[in-house]
């Protein structure tokens, strides 16, 4: 077989926030540059044939293609005021902007952001910037003929929505991809990391051409909370090609699988040509934020299952937070979805 590409960005280490708000409590920041670095060394040290690829900075007139100016622009400026190690969020969310005289207004309220768990620093515009360039190059790639290919995303990107970042994502690469490939064909973005995609759902809500698909912790008691309810299954045109399992906690490999294989039939009969998965490798035994309970082998055998639906696959690095064994996690989903058992 031809060396999978895996596409990534040697930068991102430069957005590194050291806290979040979780729960009236301040928590070190669980989203860490560390998390690539160990699946990096797990590839380079094993008999995965792939091979390393540099993203090119895309332009950054692409996000205008997913994202409110807005948005960009209050990302963008919060980066450009912000000095080398200081991060700031809002701890204020008003419903309407009205006065423009706080000047320090964007870093303390701001009307874009949904969680105080994803600061913005000096370097994050950048980096948010390559993690998409990261999922673009991957979608030229795929039109170019590859096969399946790995983008090591960070920071990652499924909670981001047109006019809204939070979960530790400020835009949407899945997103990014799936508008590239809108242009050649269907696509369909399987996103299985435990967190409900609620960016990923709200940019193609209303959309036929993009069939979204989710299993996930239930947000009944799992981030976001205010979405990833089974009964949202699109609008307009878009109606029926929204598809969320939301999963209780605890949930074992069996049950797992079962609900994946009623995902992969759906899938089917969409007969997308192109596959986004958002793997998130939180739905792992030991994460420690998150509350299933796959374990190491389990990722096998996903991987081998989505691999039966034979088609163009662009696997977006999302969340896993139990960072020295996700090497080892998205090797074993590689070595499934490869065939290379
Ligand atoms: C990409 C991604 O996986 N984003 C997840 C963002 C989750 N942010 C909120 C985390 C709150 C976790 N609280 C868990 C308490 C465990 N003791
Ligand atoms: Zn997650």
């Amino acid at each position: 077989m031809k060396r999978m590409k895996i596409v990534k960005n040697s930068n991102h280490a430069l957005h590194r926030p050291n806290a979040e708000f979780d729960n009236m409590q301040v928590k070190p920041y669980q989203e860490v540059p560390e998390r690539i670095g160990y699946i990096e060394k797990v590839f380079q040290s094993s008999d995965f044939s792939h091979e390393f690829i540099e993203a090119k900075k895309m332009d950054e007139s692409v996000l205008h293609k997913i994202h409110t100016k807005a948005l960009i622009e209050q990302i963008k400026q919060i980066s450009k005021e912000s000095n080398e190690g200081e991060y700031s969020m809002p701890y204020v969310f008003p419903s309407k902007i009205v006065s423009d005289k706080q000047t320090n207004r964007i870093k303390r309220c701001n009307a874009h952001c949904m969680d105080m768990g994803t600061p913005v620093g000096k370097h994050t515009f950048d980096q948010a910037l390559m993690s998409c360039s990261i999922a673009y190059d991957c979608s030229n790639f795929i039109l170019e003929g590859d096969k399946l290919i790995y983008g090591l995303c960070r920071p990652p990107g499924h909670h981001a929505e047109t006019n809204t970042y939070g979960g530790y994502c400020y835009f949407n690469n899945a997103g990014i991809a799936a508008n590239r490939l809108i242009e050649h064909g269907k696509v369909c973005v399987l996103d299985i990391d435990y967190h409900h995609g609620n960016g990923t759902q709200e940019l193609f809500y209303d959309k036929d051409s993009v069939l979204y698909v989710s299993i996930h912790g239930d947000p009944l008691t799992e981030y976001p909370y205010y979405t990833g309810f089974s009964d949202e299954t699109g609008t307009g045109k878009g109606l029926g090609y929204n598809l969320n399992f939301p999963l209780p906690q605890g949930v074992t490999e069996g049950k797992y699988i079962n609900t994946l294989n009623v995902a992969l039939d759906k899938i089917s009969s969409y007969k997308p040509e192109f596959l986004i998965i958002s793997l998130g490798l939180d739905t792992y035994k030991n994460d420690p934020i998150c509350k299933f309970n796959l374990d190491l082998d389990s990722y096998k055998t996903v991987g081998d299952m989505i691999s039966r639906l034979n088609l163009p696959t662009i696997v977006l690095q999302e969340g896993g937070y139990y960072s020295e064994d996700l090497g080892y996690l998205a090797l074993n989903f590689f070595k499934g979805i490869s065939g290379c058992i």
